[in-house]
């Protein structure tokens, strides 16, 4: 009797350790990383609600394997970021890592996605160059250099020639500002001065009296998400928009989800960029509503979007190898075309960079609330970026 309880407790455990790997091996992992705390809280807030919209929408299990979506905050410190996606990889043995809210917490995080053969989808850094950091990059936000270039061809056929760039002093920043610069040139344009502000906690002030003095037809600038209020405010107090200085740049400026809280002076700035939440799309307005829903009226933003289209190229890739990982998954990215919230968009499977349309768009008041409401389309634009 004694000896029989024995037994069936030994198969017990041994049944129960079976299903401890079957159960590991049933799962599919994305280790999600996000500035969930800090000044960028709001691109991680944004991402992790499309993230687990997608999911509601397109069920929990995929390629016969049942998802897992693994949250973590960096708090925006690179080292944060590595260190998390290091334990994401060897302890949890993520299938994937995903997120990566700026340009810094990408690149600290590329070599570790090259050696464990990791692929990694950036949902929002947009330096040109973070594709080339890892093979097993795979990008579904967007890249400066496509929407500054497509504000540099706008500006000088609409009155505007001479211009001021201002900038965050590091990768998107710097992208911005060469890529606008160049092509404002090339078009006979002239760049006056090209400022740099740092990219935490900036004092825009002293920037902005530089730029009154310099009488520019225009101020073009990016600063990433989450920052444009306060330049937008400055922009005002300072009476740049009275002294007949207009305001441009990149549709970070102008950010969905703060731009309704930005005021008048927001009123009739156009800005470049690849999605708006009024974008006249059945499949956007379907998008925005149902993130409205689950999100408590949240507006959703090209953050968001970035991270939804984020999770479809991880869901199809699954579907196709069967939860699989490694170069098998990342090969299963390559090449997606898709219809996104955006419009159409498209993974190149030489650069696994996105190929998408980028939208001239100007600020309007539509049923009382700020849109940045798109009349110019430039379609299936490639990253300016990339030297073959
Ligand atoms: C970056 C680019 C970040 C654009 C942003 O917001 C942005 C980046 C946080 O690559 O760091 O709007």
């Amino acid at each position: 009797m004694q000896k029989r309880f024995f037994l069936s407790a030994v198969a017990l455990g041994l049944l129960a350790a079976h299903a401890g790997t079957a159960l590991a091996q049933d799962t599919f992992k994305i280790g999600l990383i996000l500035p969930m705390t800090g000044p960028f809280a709001s691109t991680g807030k944004q991402i992790e609600a499309a993230a687990r919209l997608y999911m509601a929408q397109n069920g929990d299990t995929v390629g016969g394997k049942k998802v897992e979506l693994i949250v973590k905050d960096d708090t925006s410190a690179p080292d944060v970021t590595k260190r998390i996606a290091q334990e994401l990889v060897v302890n949890d043995k993520v299938n994937v890592l995903a997120g990566f809210g700026l340009t810094p917490l990408a690149l600290a995080t590329a070599p570790l996605a090259t050696q464990s053969k990791t692929p990694m989808v950036v949902m929002a850094a947009a330096t040109s160059s973070i594709t080339q950091a890892s093979p097993y990059v795979v990008r579904t936000s967007f890249t400066l250099p496509q929407a500054a270039v497509a504000m540099a061809d706008w500006a000088p056929n609409n009155g505007i020639k001479k211009v001021v760039t201002l900038v965050s002093d590091y990768g998107p920043g710097i992208d911005a500002e060469k890529f606008f610069k160049d092509r404002m040139l090339f078009n006979g344009g002239q760049v006056l001065d090209t400022l740099r502000v740092p990219m935490r906690n900036p004092d825009f002030a002293p920037f902005l009296q530089k730029v009154r003095d310099l009488k520019p037809d225009a101020l073009f600038v990016f600063v990433p998400s989450g920052a444009g209020a306060a330049l937008m405010k400055q922009f005002a107090e300072r009476g740049m928009d009275k002294a007949g200085i207009k305001l441009i740049g990149t549709g970070d400026i102008t950010d969905d989800d703060i731009l309704n809280s930005m005021g008048d002076v927001a009123n009739g700035v156009v800005t470049s960029h690849h999605y708006s939440a009024s974008h006249n799309s059945p499949l956007n307005k379907k998008f925005v509503a149902a993130f409205e829903k689950a999100n408590a009226g949240l507006r959703p933003n090209f953050m968001a979007v970035g991270g939804y289209d984020g999770m479809r190229v991880i869901y199809e890739a699954a579907k196709t190898t069967k939860g699989g990982n490694g170069e098998a998954l990342l090969n299963a990215m390559k090449g997606q075309l898709f219809e996104s919230p955006r419009g159409p968009m498209f993974i190149d499977a030489q650069t696994r960079d996105v190929v998408h349309n980028i939208y001239i768009r100007k600020v309007e008041k539509v049923g009382g609330q700020l849109f940045n409401q798109e009349f110019s389309t430039l379609t299936d634009v490639k990253d300016p970026g990339k030297t073959k």
